[in-house]
Formats: structure tokens, C-alpha cells, sequence
């Protein structure tokens, strides 16, 4: 695949002067998350740098080392940018959004219920084939999200090329490089998420349309009924389709009515609420 990587270096002069492309317009507000206008989660495989990315946007030290599975539970945070404030969650790693594990279950009920405004999607350019199975599940559930092309430094050096314009046009969705270690990209991945929180981005998420006939009448009288039981949730279709598969996480969540808890924004957003939505607290770094 051919590269072509938009560094800071190679922002057209003209843009400098533009507010969305001026670093100096990020606000790091570590646990401050009054005023908040959108919600941001952080999504991807273990060890892809979503809590580097993380901590690089919030001022916080949520934890990061070269091992998966550091963060077991959701970790939130704000920043501002541009005249926009955001709250923005980090969540465990997973590999898949049809896992059973109880941190893959945090990551999971929080992009399905959680209703967050953008999901940005972290994956290692180094193993991208491996990474795309989770963003393609995550875009079968939500309209706006961005991937974060992370480590693309580590591609790099692997003389690793990803065309990200082909990639993002594929995905129907915002692709961009960062190496968020070193601070690189940053500024392109918060224009990004800026315009598709803002609606300035529209995208058309890549899905999968083969559907048997089975399926699609199947899918005709069960969608209705999950929405009368759960008004207001979102995904009705992707929650359908979890059940004809026998998923037996969301066959409880039907069950038990918790479906319906899942889509109340303050149980999502509070410690207390329950097992799977506790939130850690952070130190804010010096
Ligand atoms: N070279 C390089 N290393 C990075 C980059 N981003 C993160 N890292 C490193 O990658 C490792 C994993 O980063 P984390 O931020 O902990 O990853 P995570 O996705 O939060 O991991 P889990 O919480 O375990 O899923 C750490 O050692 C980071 O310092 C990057 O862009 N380039
Ligand atoms: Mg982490």
C-alpha cells in the first residue's frame, strides 16, 4: 500500500493560522467534567495506546506499559478544543464486541449503551488486518466514529505503508495517523473528532449487507419489539442480531430489563452504578 502520512510538519501554512489546527487549543482539564458537550470513547484492541492517547488529552496518568490488559476498567476524563468540551473514556481493550471476559464486557456495554457522541477507534498500524475485525464491529454499531491509525511511528520503522485516504474511504470513516507516544498527529486526531461530534463530518460507516431472507424477516418482527420494550435504545438492529446468535450476555440484559437501564445516561456515567460501569479515579499529572 502506498503512504502517504500527514505530519505536523506537512500542515499547509495557511492552516496554521486556523484555531482548529492551533495546539495551543487544546485544554487538558484532567477530572473536570462539568459542561461537557460531547462524550468521546476510546475503543480498540489491548495495547494499541488508548490510554496514552488518553492521558496525552486529559493531563491524567491513567495507566500504560507495553503489556494488554492494563486497563481493566472505564477511566474518564475532559479536555476542551476549539469552543467545545469533551468527556472522554478510556476503556479496556478487547478484541471483539461479541467477548464474554468482564473488562471486554465494560468496553462493550459502554459503546453499545453508553450512547458516547464519537467512538474513536485506537488500532496498531503494525497489525492493522488483526485491528479491523473490531472496527468493523464497532461501525456496524454507531455512525460517528474516527480511527486512530496508532504507533504508525512503529510501522515506520517496519517500513510498514498504510494508505490512510484509501483506508478512510473504504471505512467511511475519519483515518488518523498518530504516534500518540510522541504527541504526533494529535492535533488531526482532535480536528477530526471535533468535526463528526460537530456534524461537520458526516460519515457512512462501511457495513456488511449480505442478509439472508430468514434473517431480514426474522430481523422485520424482532427490531419492533426490542424498540417497544426499550424506547430510546439505540443499535435495535445490532442488539437483534446479538440475539439470534444466542448471545447470552444480552439475552440477560433482555431478560433482567437492563437493557433498558443501560440506555439511562446516569447510570453509564456514575461509579456506583454497577460492576461492569465502575470508573477508577486518576491522579492528575504535574
Ligand atoms: N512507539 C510507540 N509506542 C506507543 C505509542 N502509543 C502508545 N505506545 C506505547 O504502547 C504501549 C501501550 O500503550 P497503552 O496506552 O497502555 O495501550 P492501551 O491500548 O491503553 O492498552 P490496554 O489498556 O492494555 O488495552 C505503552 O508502552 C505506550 O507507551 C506510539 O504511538 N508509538
Ligand atoms: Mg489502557
Amino acid at each position: 500500500m502506498e503512504t502517504k502520512l500527514k505530519t505536523p510538519q506537512s500542515i499547509p501554512s495557511a492552516c496554521e493560522t486556523c484555531p482548529m489546527h492551533n495546539a495551543g487549543n487544546l485544554r487538558k482539564l484532567g477530572v473536570n467534567m462539568e459542561n461537557s458537550d460531547y462524550v468521546i470513547a476510546l475503543a480498540g484492541n489491548p495495547n494499541t495506546g488508548k490510554s496514552t492517547v488518553f492521558n496525552a488529552l486529559t493531563g491524567l496518568r491513567q495507566h500504560t506499559g507495553n503489556w494488554p490488559g492494563k486497563t481493566v476498567a472505564r477511566a474518564e476524563g475532559a479536555f476542551s478544543y476549539g469552543d467545545k468540551q469533551y468527556k472522554i473514556v478510556d476503556l479496556p481493550g478487547t478484541y471483539s464486541l461479541l467477548s464474554t471476559s468482564l473488562d471486554e464486557e465494560v468496553a462493550r456495554d459502554f459503546i453499545l449503551f453508553g450512547q458516547p457522541d464519537v467512538t474513536v477507534i485506537v488500532v496498531d498500524a503494525t497489525r492493522l488486518e488483526r485491528n479491523l475485525n473490531l472496527v468493523l464491529q464497532v461501525l456496524e454499531i454507531t455512525d460517528r466514529a474516527v480511527v486512530c491509525l496508532n504507533l504508525i511511528d512503529e510501522a515506520r520503522r517496519h517500513k510498514l505503508q498504510v494508505d490512510e485516504r484509501r483506508l478512510a474511504r473504504d471505512l467511511g470513516v475519519p483515518v488518523v495517523p498518530t504516534a500518540a507516544r510522541q504527541g504526533e498527529g494529535l492535533q488531526e486526531l482532535l480536528a477530526a473528532i471535533h468535526d463528526v461530534a460537530t456534524g461537520q463530518t458526516v460519515c457512512k460507516p462501511y457495513r456488511a449487507k449480505s442478509e439472508s431472507p430468514a434473517i431480514k424477516r426474522a430481523l422485520e418482527r424482532l427490531v419492533p419489539q426490542i424498540e417497544t420494550a426499550f424506547p430510546g435504545l439505540p443499535n435495535a438492529r445490532w442488539v437483534a442480531l446479538r440475539l439470534l446468535d444466542g448471545d447470552e450476555r444480552l439475552m440477560q440484559a433482555v431478560r433482567q430489563g437492563e437493557l433498558g437501564d443501560l440506555t439511562r445516561p446516569e447510570l453509564v456515567t456514575l461509579p456506583e452504578a454497577s460492576a461492569n460501569n465502575r470508573v477508577i479515579p486518576l491522579e492528575v499529572a504535574s
